[in-house]
């Protein structure tokens, strides 16, 4: 309300997707994070509207739709314009959806249009304690199923297998969804950035990118460990590695409020070239780190706000630098999913591990 100022929010739930026209992922229903973020309800059908008034007689109305004792046949029980929205939500004012169209122009004539993304992800960007926590927990379930992963992992095993077991261990430990869909690239695939067809058969030798997020309340994980399929790097493959690892250190250690993603950015590239030596060939590595270092984490795995904000406590980004060389087929991303804190910062998903040493000796006992 303080950040409307004078003007009236119309913020609709998410539609239906149909399996038909739609081609979704899954049929599952997913809320538009906006109306989420302010209600805490998956409705199909609902509105929610805010009126800010100059002399504070603020409204909030919602809007849901009639139950439907037909559908609820077959989808189940819904909830309506009646009293438990209003338990729920905290939202006093709750009215059938059938009265939306014809209320919403009533509010106050618009003098201009705007579009609210702008504000809410300003809200959004800086999270509260219960966000937190559901960030906490999406997080330690990638971590967790990564874990896991690393057991398993054996040459011979295709991709798809290895995203089926981290995949399962979210579906287990109660992630609703995928954040994003599993990039499990092994070899040549892991120089792909995107790469998530998941289809080859994983070779003694190779490494395999795993980067992975599961999704609790609404809130998701983005983890990337790159392990070696044998349960040993190669010297060659250590070394990029290591690079990759102290430059991630170098950029995390630098998160603290006050910092912005572009500093962080020039703090993990001027660490890279610095310290590539001729790792890279007659290049820096750092030409080989081609993407960002960095984005904010929240409900969407790139989650909303302004990319130039200063850190303050309660933000949560990743820190996820990596060396692609396509002529080798060796590529190798290291993301973790750091909190800042008033003092500085917290790493969210170091339950598994980053250090080559650790991985090794995590593997050593589990891979024949
Ligand atoms: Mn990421």
């Amino acid at each position: 309300m303080a950040k409307l100022g004078n003007g009236i929010a119309v913020i609709p739930s998410a539609r239906v997707r149909s399996i038909e026209s739609d081609y979704p992922q899954d049929s599952d229903y997913r809320e538009n994070n906006d109306f989420f973020y302010l209600t805490g309800l998956e409705t199909p059908g609902a509105s929610l509207v805010l009126v800010a008034r100059k002399d504070g007689r603020n409204q909030a109305v919602l809007y849901l739709p009639a139950r439907d004792t037909v559908a609820e046949k077959w989808t189940g029980p819904k909830l309506g314009p009646e009293p438990e929205a209003t338990r729920l939500t905290g939202i006093e004012d709750v009215r059938a959806a059938s009265r939306a169209a014809a209320e919403i122009p009533r509010y106050g004539a618009p003098i201009r249009m705007e579009s609210l993304e702008g504000k809410i992800a300003a809200l959004r960007l800086v999270k509260d304690g219960d966000e937190i926590a559901r960030l906490r927990r999406a997080i330690t379930i990638t971590t967790n199923a990564l874990d896991q992963a690393m057991g398993a992992v054996r040459p011979g095993m295709w991709e798809y297998e290895l995203e089926a077991t981290i995949e399962y261990g979210f579906r287990r430990h109660g992630a609703e969804r995928l954040g994003f869909p599993s990039i499990i690239g092994s070899g040549p695939n892991g120089v792909t950035l995107h790469y998530d067809k998941n289809r080859r058969k994983m070779q003694p030798g190779d490494l395999v990118v795993q980067d992975v997020g599961a999704e609790f309340g609404y809130y998701t994980a983005d983890v990337t460990r790159t392990i070696p399929v044998s349960g040993r790097f190669t010297e060659r493959q250590r070394a990029v590695y290591d690079l990759v690892l102290a430059t991630q250190q170098a950029a995390i250690d630098a998160v603290r409020p006050g910092t912005d993603l572009p500093a962080l950015n020039r703090v993990a590239r001027d660490y890279m070239r610095e310290h590539s030596g001729n790792l890279c060939g007659a290049a820096t590595c750092v030409s080989y780190f081609t993407h960002g270092l960095s984005h904010w984490l929240g409900m969407d795995v790139h989650d909303v706000g302004s990319f130039g904000a200063k850190l303050q406590p309660g933000m949560v980004l990743t820190v996820e630098p990596g060396i692609y060389l396509p002529a080798e087929g060796l590529g190798i991303r290291i993301e973790d999913d750091v909190l800042v804190t008033p003092e500085g910062h917290e790493i969210l998903s170091s339950g598994a591990p980053r250090k080559a040493t650790e991985i090794e000796q995590f593997m050593v006992h589990k891979v024949p």
